[in-house]
This record gives C-alpha cells, sequence and structure tokens, in this order.
C-alpha cells in the first residue's frame, strides 16, 4: 500500500516538464550531423521511430544499425558517436539559452505549488545533465536546480529507460520509499521505468506519446493544466482535477491517497 502521506515528486524532463523532442532534440541532432559532414536529417517522423531508444547516443548508435547498414563505421565507433553527441548537447543547450524551449503548462506553476507545501523534488531523466541545467535555469531562473535535491540524469546508471534504473538511483539518494512519492512521465518508456521503480505515476502526453500504453498510469492528461488552460483527462478518476480543470497539490495529495 502507498504512504498515505504523499512526500516527494519525480520529474521526467524531455516531454514532461518541456516538449524537447521534435523542436529541440531532433533539431540539435540534425545540426550535429551537418557540422560532421554527414548527410543524415532526422525527419520529424523518423525521429518519432528513433524515440523507441532513449539516451541520445544509444539512439545514434541504433539508427546506424536499422538504418545506415552501409555506413563505413569508423574505427572507434563508441569514440566516433560520444564526439557527434557532445556537439548535439552543445546545440540542444543553445536552443535552450536562446528560449526555443518553453515548460509545458502547469509545470512552473505546479513546482512552485510543490515547494510552498513542503514537497521534495527530484529529476529523474535519461537525457545529459548539462540539458537538464540548461532547461530548469533557462527557464525558472538560476536558483532552480536548487529547487531539487536530487538530479539523476544521463548516464550515471548502466541502463536507460524503460529500465527502472534512474529513478532507483534518485529514490535511494533520497532514501524515499516510492509509496511515499509520485512521477511524473510522458511516454511508454518512462512510466515503465517510474512503475517499475514502485513508483505512482502520473502521466501527461504529447504528440509522440499519445498513442503509448499508459495502463499502469495512476492519471493520463494532455497537460497539468492552467486556471485559464484547462487540463484534458484521458485516463483515471474523472473527480482528479475537482472543479478546477487543472492539476494541484491537493488533487495529487487525494490521488497518492487511493494509490494501490
Ligand atoms: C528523453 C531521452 C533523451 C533525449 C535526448 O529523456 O530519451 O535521450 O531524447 O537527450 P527523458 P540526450 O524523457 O527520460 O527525459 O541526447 O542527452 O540523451
Ligand atoms: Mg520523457
Amino acid at each position: 500500500m502507498a504512504e498515505k502521506t504523499l512526500q516527494a515528486l519525480l520529474f521526467d524532463v524531455d516531454g514532461t516538464l518541456a516538449d524537447t523532442e521534435r523542436d529541440g532534440h531532433r533539431v540539435a541532432f540534425n545540426r550535429a550531423f551537418r557540422d560532421a559532414g554527414l548527410d543524415w536529417e532526422w525527419d520529424a517522423d523518423l525521429y518519432e521511430k528513433l524515440l523507441a531508444v532513449t539516451g541520445g547516443k544509444e539512439r545514434i548508435r541504433h539508427f546506424l544499425d536499422e538504418f545506415q547498414p552501409d555506413f563505413a563505421r569508423p574505427a572507434d565507433l563508441d569514440d566516433f558517436i560520444a564526439h557527434l553527441h557532445r556537439a548535439k548537447t552543445e546545440h540542444y543547450t543553445r536552443l535552450l539559452a536562446e528560449g526555443q524551449i518553453p515548460l509545458r503548462p502547469g509545470v512552473e506553476r505546479l513546482l512552485r505549488e510543490a515547494r510552498e507545501a513542503g514537497l521534495r523534488l527530484a529529476i529523474a531523466t535519461t537525457t545529459t545533465p548539462a540539458n537538464v541545467e540548461a532547461l530548469l535555469t533557462h527557464t525558472l531562473g538560476a536558483d532552480a536546480l536548487d529547487w531539487f535535491e536530487v538530479i539523476a540524469a544521463g548516464d550515471i546508471v548502466p541502463a536507460k529507460k524503460p529500465a527502472p534504473d534512474i529513478f532507483v538511483w534518485a529514490l535511494e539518494r533520497m532514501n524515499l520509499e516510492p509509496a511515499a512519492a509520485l512521477a511524473f512521465e510522458d511516454s511508454g518508456n518512462g512510466i515503465r521505468a517510474s512503475v517499475g521503480a514502485g513508483l505512482p505515476t502520473v502521466v501527461t502526453i504529447n504528440d509522440y506519446t499519445r498513442s503509448h500504453d499508459f495502463g499502469d498510469a495512476l492519471l493520463v492528461l494532455d497537460q497539468l493544466g492552467e486556471p485559464d488552460q484547462p487540463a484534458r483527462i484521458l485516463a483515471g478518476p474523472e473527480t482528479a482535477l475537482g472543479e478546477k480543470g487543472y492539476l494541484a497539490v491537493d488533487d495529487l495529495q487525494r490521488l497518492h491517497a487511493t494509490a494501490s
């Protein structure tokens, strides 16, 4: 059974805090390929297929294996991919610094409400730490990193989502039982990771993930919502948002109490 008191919220980043993939990461990958003189172009449809693999370096390797069988692999393929990925991260963090990728509706509001309510906050993401720092500081300000007790990101765990490792790593550092927390995710890989770590999970879908299987989610929304921008409940208790029409901390506390 979930502990009665909700103590912490663990957030995924890409697709959850911000809609970063199609117009952010994908654009950065393409710019890195161009810089390297490669004629690879990941359009939005191909990128949707590639998103099945989490982790940018793993995604590049998957692309080579699945879509570039004739590409003459360099002697040190790991080094080649790592170099490409470093260039991609430069492009991506520059996009964030230019303010190209805003937070999704309700994200800043809920984070601030959660802080005021004394809830502990953490990040559990597959993306590179530099990307998390850039997103949080360019959208929430320089002190935003301090809002999060733990920022679990990228290569610090051996297996990326859908493996539960990154959530388990964060919970261990917080010395926290999963039943005392809620996770926020956006994708099939993400919820398999969070539920795999024992975390009751709230999902906000996006264009790339709306058809994914969220059968294990406590609640599925189209967004967290704002007072002037109502959220739509796609699965879960129809009273989950009360009369307000957006997700707030008291809704999370009620929802958490029902988690089996
Ligand atoms: C999403 C990912 C990441 C990003 C790209 O992570 O799978 O790999 O697509 O970032 P999450 P990197 O949804 O867990 O936030 O290139 O830095 O991996
Ligand atoms: Mg995600």
